[in-house]
């Protein structure tokens, strides 16, 4: 697209010149002329962050002056993936760099690929956070988000023979750093350990923590913009340091290694993410750091609003402090501790404070996911914060028994000290005025299972608002050829106002724009052919099907029921090779956590079916099955316009939102899925026509467990299933997948406890549905275009904005 020069836009580029220039040359000593990529990289980045800083300063002023209420987001991840392109993007500079940059024969585009992809997290939680963030700013909502400074974010993936490596990704040194502004000047210490002494001073208790680690906190900001706005928001990363108080002592006694090891123990605490997603390790060091995580950021808010308000008395006005999932639970002891102990509030005084500013979503209902920690070990970490929950603990307990005389069992199932544990979903809820879910579906269920205690004791209390993706990100800049159709259909408001993508529904019968998506999707296909040719060296058939189930690795998730129906669907082309069916490219693309052996057996398993068809040149020619290694923000971002179908395929019951199914939605791929999550609000707002729907629904899997399931009773009845999971002995490629047939079928406990062979039938079924409607050509194209126009309750911004309305009550900068 030839780019439009206006008056303003020469302007911008001098500017632009000037900065970059001034970069290279204080920091390389170089000039535009004499700069290599990577030192044009680093200038550009450097550039754009200087003007979000003028920005964010800007608002800081703004929100003291309007004394408006702010809300700050804790959470463990903010998997924030690549920002350059955004932020040029949401700052109107796109063209401008880009014409600057080819002045000294630099492509923008290659500019981006220079940037490494921050994996500040694991998966659907973490890459939440960072949508969030995109929609508080695009709207003007005065927000801060809280994390850890990790060192090495989440592994990146290398399959070597199906085998999964994880190799360490380091980000800071490799291009992150520059995004980040060192704030030494707002360093804090956290500590640990130690022992407990109360002291009656002045007519109140004095709390003394004495022989305690000390950790320093270091805050770094990355600056968050939004679209076409001035609000700049900041996220703030806090590393851990010891704080320089080297044992010269020791030193000097010859115990080198001793003095050196405090430092190594403090700075562990943001060396790296730990990788596991929804599954509970218990570690000590994962403790620390979620109470580094809280001290630090609590003490942070404090002081700025003490040192604006002069009290804490109206921080429930002034202040909303979310924690994303129980990770960030400590929020609550720690609120309490700070109040009490630094500010000497009463209890109640403190509580009443603290239960008004802390609110909770929950992410997940999966038990083994539930935080809990042994009670003795998080007693030693925490002395104080250990005396403070055992309070709570006391005080709730007396006022569950009011509220139910004579049921030991419910209180001793709300309690959060039991048997020796804490458990962290239970203080949560128990310190939070309000607690949503993240889907009709996931909220119904928190309240009749997990939390039906508490709901019938705070009903008021429990909320539902459904997740939302970055819509700008994940169609706008991800999808440009798309936007551009919208943008001349429908016009430009939807960018701003994604409720308005409805108005492209008015469009379903025009064969023309039909035709038109059909060929944006080609291309992106093509497109995408040729980006993992180019950085993975795979070659895929752009004219094939693209049938794309990409997010972790996860037993719930049921890609092995995917690769059963692909075995199945392998054996019928087998048997019959002339089969005339249009082929089909299924792609894999998903992180195991490095420890769940039982998800890397099954990244193996795809790979070792994928290989064998590879050498059959009859089979190949009609399906492929390709993993791609190192499923991140980028790679997603390539390679979701250009799917065809989406497989969002968990137990329903299991799968709390996902928000990949939205981000396939929005670009226009038909959704095979279970009635789970949001896929559900997704089938109402479609209709059935739109979307295959198939399987077990919640209720019927609940059925089938109280009946007893029987992976054996399906595999028995249907001769097909029970030829794919046979070919599972003998296995792939030369390798045998037995342990999978046993894992279905005959495992001590429950066989098949995620019910693959249950959905077996239906899952095939759905996908016969599917091949007949993509041979439909204008029907599919309707359905796309669909999916498409009912995206826009997806996006974050109604999202935000209902946790805005309803939760933090915040409301914009003007
Ligand atoms: C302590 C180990 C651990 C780590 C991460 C437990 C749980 C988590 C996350 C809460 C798991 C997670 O990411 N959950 C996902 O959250 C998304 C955003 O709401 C939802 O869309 C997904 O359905 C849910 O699995």
């Amino acid at each position: 697209m030839a780019i439009e020069k206006t008056e303003s836009f020469e302007s911008k580029k001098e500017e632009t010149a000037e900065v970059i220039g001034s970069k290279l040359s204080r920091y390389f000593g170089i000039s535009p002329e004499e700069a290599d990529e990577q030192q044009m990289y680093q200038a550009v980045v450097m550039s754009v962050r200087d003007v979000l800083a003028g920005y964010n300063k800007e608002l800081i002023a703004k929100t003291k002056q309007q004394s408006s209420k702010q809300v700050f987001y804790l959470c463990m991840e903010f998997l924030m993936g690549r920002t350059l392109k955004l932020n040029l993007n949401n700052l109107g500079l796109e063209d401008v760099y880009r014409d600057y940059l080819s002045q000294y024969g630099f492509s923008l585009d290659a500019i981006y690929e220079r940037e490494p992809d921050p994996g500040l997290g694991n998966g659907g939680l973490g890459r939440l956070a960072a949508c969030f963030m995109d929609a508080l700013a695009s709207q003007d909502y005065p927000g801060k988000g809280f994390s850890i400074l990790y060192e090495y974010g989440l592994f990146k993936q290398r399959i070597v023979d199906g085998e999964q490596m994880e190799l360490p990704d380091i980000w800071l040194p490799d291009g992150g750093e520059c995004w980040l502004v060192p704030r030494q000047d707002k360093k804090v210490t956290v500590n640990f350990g130690g022992t407990v002494r109360e002291e009656w001073r002045e007519n109140h208790l004095e709390i003394i923590q004495e022989g305690c680690t000390v950790v320093e906190a270091i805050p770094y900001d990355m600056f968050i913009s939004g679209a076409g706005t001035r609000t700049v928001n900041t996220l703030r990363l806090w590393k851990a340091t010891d704080p320089d108080t080297f044992d010269m002592q020791a030193f000097s006694q010859g115990q080198y290694v001793k003095a050196m090891e405090d430092r190594a123990m403090a700075s562990a605490i943001s060396k790296v993410l730990y990788p596991a997603d929804n599954h509970h390790e218990g570690k000590l060091l994962r403790l620390s750091q979620q109470y580094f995580l809280v001290s630090a950021s609590l003490q942070n808010i404090l002081g700025n609003h003490l040192a604006q308000y002069k009290t804490l008395k109206n921080l429930p006005d002034k202040v909303a402090i979310h924690i994303n999932d129980t990770h960030p639970a400590l929020a609550i002891p720690e609120l309490m501790r700070i109040l009490m102990d630094q500010h000497h509030f009463s209890w109640d005084e403190a509580w009443d404070i603290t239960v008004h500013t802390i609110s909770y979503t929950n992410h997940t209902v999966l038990p083994e996911a539930l935080e809990v920690w042994n009670e003795n070990l998080f007693a030693l970490k925490l002395p104080r914060i250990h005396m403070i929950v055992k309070e709570i603990n006391e005080r709730f307990c007396r006022e569950a028994w009011n509220c139910n005389v004579g049921d030991w069992n419910k209180v001793g199932r709300m309690a959060i000290l039991d048997h020796g544990m804490v458990h962290m979903a239970n203080l949560s809820v128990i310190g939070s005025h309000h607690i949503n879910g993240v889907s009709e579906l996931h909220s119904d269920i928190l309240k009749k299972t997990i939390f039906r205690d508490y709901y019938d004791m705070y009903p008021r209390r429990f909320c539902n608002v459904t997740n939302g993706i970055a819509h700008r990100k994940w169609l706008c800049y991800s999808n440009p050829s798309l936007a551009a159709l919208l943008d001349e259909t429908i016009g430009t408001g939807y960018r701003k106002n994604p409720e308005e993508l409805e108005k492209f529904s008015a469009y379903s019968e025009d064969a023309s724009i039909l035709q038109r998506l059909e060929d944006i999707k080609r291309r992106n296909k093509h497109d995408f052919a040729g980006y993992i040719k180019e950085t993975k060296g795979v070659l895929i058939d752009p004219d094939s099907i693209f049938d794309v189930q990409a997010k972790r690795m996860h037993e719930y998730k049921r890609q092995l029921m995917n690769a059963l129906h692909i075995i199945d669907w392998y054996l019928r082309l087998k048997e019959n090779p002339d089969m005339d069916v249009r082929p089909k490219t299924f792609l894999f693309a998903a992180k195991a956590a490095p420890g769940y052996y039982f998800a890397k057996d099954v990244i193996r398993l795809i790979c070792y079916i994928g290989a064998e068809i590879e050498k059959d040149p009859a089979i190949r020619k009609k399906m492929r099955v390709v993993f791609l290694e190192n499923y991140n923000v980028t790679l997603a971002e390539h390679l979701i316009p250009a799917a065809d179908i989406s497989e969002q395929i968990s137990l329903a019951g299991k799968e709390a939102s996902g928000t990949g199914n939205m981000k396939f939605m929005i670009n226009g791929a038909v959704t095979i899925g279970t009635l789970d999550g949001a896929n559900v609000e997704m089938a109402e707002l479609l209709g059935r026509d739109n979307i295959f729907i198939f399987g077990h629904t919640a209720q019927e899997v609940e059925e089938l467990w109280r009946k007893g399931y029987s992976s054996s009773d399906y595999y028995n009845r249907n001769p097909r299933l029970k030829r794919a999971v046979d070919a599972l002995q003998p296995g792939f490629n030369g390798r045998s997948f037995a342990d999978i047939g046993k894992y279905l079928l005959y495992s001590v406990g429950i066989s098949d406890p995620f019910m693959c062979l249950a959905d077996f039938d239906f899952f095939s079924e759905a996908h016969e549905r599917v091949r007949a409607a993509y041979e439909d050509r204008g029907r599919w194209n309707r359905m796309a275009l669909q999916n498409i126009a009912k995206a826009g309750f997806f996006a974050a911004d109604r999202c935000i904005r209902q946790y805005a309305e309803n939760i933090w009550h915040i409301k914009p900068v003007e």
